[in-house]
């Protein structure tokens, strides 16, 4: 089994003999209704490239050449895990919850050569290497962040990204859906957001904002891949935007200009005043009826205009209006400051002493952190001096260093079962296009689906093969990835 190229690595392969080859007559099967989707799915994956009719039908008796979907695994893979079994005559996928079927079919497209990936037909053949795969993640929580407050990304953008997502088993996608250069999601009580602090961008770029049916459609279609949408409305600072929009915001009563610069921290949301947390509960409602997630993100980094008793104040107040709207609250670091509820989620992204401290407190109290150290998992540093896109404030980032780091030791003192997993943070200052995100998250990306995903224990000297591999894969889905001198 050439089982070595696959990313994330799977917790456990046993080679077999020989292969089993896609051909004119196989299909695809399922035993529950249940898995009539994910059977879909993989055959929707497969067809454009093979050219192969893939028939998806409910499974009867024991046929040959069938790729078959089926329960009863073994309930320890846990709700994303998964058994594959490739003989020559048949493909066994086996999980006790859909979610592991899906990563199931993500480990066969990768088993296939990367012109699978192709949408146009290809020579083929396609083989399957036989063999057995037992898999399950290492951290129940694994997203990528996406800015499109900075600049706007429409909803084709996002669905490509979750495409790219999907394929490294992420579950989570966060959307950084408002910051000081821009409001991006429609709220039906408060319309001026979206009209009016949806206008902008930085750089004076075309702004943009989700319709709340854009959203429920990125919403669906990350759904069908398993992939949760965490919506953030960060607070109590960058917020300009929210400030333009509505002068009763401002604590003086004066409506903000709108702001197209990059530097932050100088806004903040009237924290004494009482309409501030109507406006904040009005908007988390909406938001949480339109995300069946659980989750809600509440920012609350670089609160440099609030004062410190303020902001403690304000962020466990918070807090609780998003439980109070069935959601558990996410915030950045800084909310360690404050009281933390225990189904909260703190994500760490600088690794200071005083940072580190908010970690362990949000521990102590219960919540859990997820991890995105700036310099390693923030695929908007620059690669090297020569990257013409990114930032640099957390360091040049190679696809070697943003890949060796584990997180039970990162920071010192934190219990390793209050961390919930890992993030890859991308924000969109100097990032313009679809082009420009594949840029800087490939090929650094895949690796971090592999912390989240893979159990410890990597090495750089045995994934840079692995990863240098998915370049032709990459090459086909027509991904813009940076050309990295040590994958030459
Ligand atoms: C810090 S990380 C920020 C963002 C910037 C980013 C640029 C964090 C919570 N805040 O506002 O976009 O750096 O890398």
């Amino acid at each position: 089994m050439q089982t070595h190229n696959i990313i994330p690595m799977p917790v456990q392969m046993t080679p077999g003999a020989g292969a089993f080859a896609l051909d004119a007559e196989t299909a695809v099967a399922y035993d529950a209704p249940a898995l009539a989707a994910v059977a879909e799915f993989l055959a929707g994956l497969l067809r454009p490239a093979t050219g192969l009719p893939l028939p998806v039908q409910p499974a009867t008796g024991a046929q040959p050449n069938r790729i078959h979907f089926t329960t009863g695994a073994d309930p320890e893979l846990g709700d994303e895990g998964y058994e594959l079994a490739i003989t020559p005559t048949v493909v066994t996928v086996r999980a006790p919850q859909p979610a592991g079927h899906f990563y199931a079919v993500q480990t066969l497209r990768q088993l296939l050569p990367p012109a699978v990936e192709s949408s146009t037909q290809q020579p083929g053949p396609w083989l399957l290497p036989a063999g057995t795969i037992r898999d399950y993640p290492r951290y129940g929580w694994r997203s990528a962040m996406l800015d499109v407050a900075r600049h706007f990304f429409g909803v084709a953008d996002v669905k490509r990204y979750i495409d790219l997502l999907a394929l490294y088993k992420f579950n989570r996608l966060h959307l950084h859906l408002s910051d000081d250069q821009g409001w991006r999601i429609e709220i039906k009580s408060w319309p001026r957001l979206a009209e009016v602090g949806g206008r902008t961008a930085v750089g004076g770029a075309p702004g943009g904002y989700y319709t709340q049916a854009d959203y429920a459609a990125i919403v669906a279609y990350a759904a069908a891949r398993h992939i949760v949408i965490v919506p953030e409305i960060d607070m109590p600072s960058h917020t300009n935007a929210a400030l333009a929009a509505y002068a009763e915001l401002n604590c003086d009563g004066v409506a903000r200009s709108p702001y197209t610069g990059v530097e932050v921290g100088f806004s903040s949301l009237c924290v004494e005043k009482e309409i501030t947390y109507r406006f904040i509960d009005d908007v988390l409602r909406e938001l949480a009826a339109l995300t069946p997630g659980p989750y809600l993100h509440i920012g609350g980094d670089e609160a440099h205009a609030t004062l410190d008793e303020e902001y403690r104040i304000f962020m466990a107040r918070v807090q609780e209006l998003v439980s109070r709207h069935g959601k558990r609250p996410v915030g950045w670091e800084e909310m360690g400051k404050a009281q933390m509820r225990r189904d909260a989620l703190l994500q760490q992204w600088r690794l200071t002493p005083d940072a580190a401290d908010h970690a362990l407190s949000a521990a102590a109290q219960g919540a859990q952190v997820i991890l995105a150290p700036a310099n390693r998992t923030y695929l908007d540093m620059k690669y090297d001096e020569q990257t013409p896109l990114g930032l640099t404030w957390a360091g040049y980032i190679t696809p070697e260093q943003s890949y060796t780091w584990e997180p039970s030791t990162l920071i010192p003192g934190l219990d390793p079962a209050a961390i919930a997993g890992v993030e890859a943070a991308l924000w969109a200052e100097t990032l313009v296009t679809i082009a420009d995100i594949e840029y800087m998250a490939f090929p650094r990306l895949p690796g971090i689906a592999e912390i989240g995903w893979s159990p410890a224990g990597r090495s750089w000297d045995e994934y840079r093969p692995r990863l240098a591999a998915h370049k032709p894969r990459w090459d086909a889905l027509g991904v813009n990835y940076y050309k990295a001198p040590d994958l030459e």
